[in-house]
């Protein structure tokens, strides 16, 4: 098994799902392969019976015999097991229960680049608006929100091996597809809307993440790379030397203003205020 995938050339497979997708790839084209030999027998034999010199005379009754009807009910039953038995579960299986995720990652696609944002050491990630998009500030992080200071942004994919991945998928202008072929999953990035995926990496390394639809003149150079690193420590270490959102000058700003606010909100409640507390305080000018 896996003779044609190999011919073909397809990457080596790099996540727990991926076998199954090869699998499904080999015998599809060993399918197809079938149908295209039958055909083309088909073909030739219609040429060789059909040629004019051989029959002068038209034939007004044509086919008589049901063979190719029944030949074509087979086809049907076949497709539709493969439809049935083996595409829908599989899909199935991708789609109805989301596991949790160990790490969570956002996608932003733009002509032409990938932006990943992690929701950085508080778990969560800081609300965007499209409205306060900059070039300092590539996927419009809300300023105002403090789970959005630790935030992470980079051009890059970095993850952790034999964990749970789940990335959110959004685009800022037209469609795009975040493909990733060692993994062998792919979403398109609609803009407005987040589309989820998952998936969990199986061994470390370097691969390449690419466009998959296209999506205008410089689609095939909108390229990044993602970084299988071998455990979680690993991982930890390489977010924890990435620059969050409060190292950009609108981040520090916003940062600036927070601690502002904190320091102002502290005397008036001596008695430990939560950090949260704070937040309504920004609107303090
Ligand atoms: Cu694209």
């Amino acid at each position: 098994m896996g003779y044609l995938n190999k011919l073909f050339g397809i990457s080596e497979v790099h996540s727990q799902h991926g076998q199954m997708v090869d699998h499904m790839l080999e015998i599809v084209h060993w399918f197809m392969l079938l149908l295209f030999v039958g055909w083309s027998i088909f073909l030739v034999i219609t040429l060789w019976k059909g040629y004019h010199k051989r029959n002068p005379k038209a034939n007004y009754h044509g086919v008589q015999s049901h063979a190719s009807s029944h030949l074509e009910i087979g086809v049907i039953i076949t497709e539709v097991i493969l439809l049935l038995g083996f595409a829908f579960p599989l899909w199935a299986n991708r789609v109805d229960q989301f596991p949790n995720p160990d790490v969570r990652v956002n996608a932003w696609a733009e002509q032409f680049a990938w932006n990943f944002q992690y929701p950085g050491a508080d778990g969560k990630f800081g609300a965007t608006d499209r409205f306060l998009i900059s070039s300092q500030n590539p996927i419009g992080i809300d300023p105002e929100d403090p789970n959005g200071l630790d935030d992470v942004i980079t051009g890059n994919l970095v993850l952790p091996n034999r964990k749970q991945i789940e990335i959110n998928v959004t685009s800022k202008d037209v469609i795009h597809n975040l493909a990733l072929p060692t993994m062998r999953i792919a979403q398109d990035a609609d803009p407005g809307k987040f589309s989820r995926m998952w998936f969990v990496p199986t061994k470390a390394g370097k691969s390449d993440i690419i466009c998959g639809q296209l999506c205008g003149p410089v689609h095939g150079q909108m390229r990044s790379e993602l970084e299988v690193v071998t455990d979680e420590k690993k991982f930890q270490t390489w977010l924890s030397e990435q620059q969050t959102f409060k190292d950009s000058p609108v981040g520090a700003k916003a940062a600036e203003k927070l601690k502002a606010a904190q320091a102002a909100a502290a005397p008036a409640a001596p008695a430990a205020v939560p950090p949260a507390a704070a937040t309504p305080a920004l609107e303090v000018k």
